[in-house]
């Protein structure tokens, strides 16, 4: 997807504060923070939303699932975390390129966003 603003960071069209990047997946840092940690990962690939996912997409979804983990305890978050995936109208998505959010950092986080 040539105009989507996810694609586009992956690309490095767009600038963004990145903590990992393999062939499949990226992760940033959210523009709009709500917790001390709070970061995105994204498969590279172009899937608008979770709605969107198919056979295809089991193994990569699988890999980012392992490297959240990763990433959380490498962000210091070794007492937990929390992952939100907005989906579609109702989840309140804006952002359609499939992406999880990564909260963490605080005994308070807010409870959806
Ligand atoms: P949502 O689609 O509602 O799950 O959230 C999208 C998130 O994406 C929101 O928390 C803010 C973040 N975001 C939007 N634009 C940018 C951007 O240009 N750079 C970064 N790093 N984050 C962004």
């Amino acid at each position: 997807m040539q105009d989507c603003l996810f694609c586009r960071i992956a690309r490095g069209e767009i600038p963004a504060k990145k903590l990992y990047e393999d062939d499949e997946i990226v992760a940033f840092y959210d523009i709009n923070p709500i917790a001390p940690v709070h970061f995105l990962v994204i498969p590279k690939v172009h899937v608008a939303s979770m709605d969107e996912l198919g056979d295809e997409h089991a193994a990569v979804m699988g890999k980012l699932m392992v490297v959240i983990g990763k990433l959380a305890r490498e962000q210091g978050c070794t007492d937990g975390f929390r992952t939100i995936v907005n989906t579609g109208r109702v989840g309140r998505q804006e952002v359609y390129h499939l992406h999880v959010h990564v909260l963490g950092g605080t005994d308070v986080l807010p409870p959806m966003l």
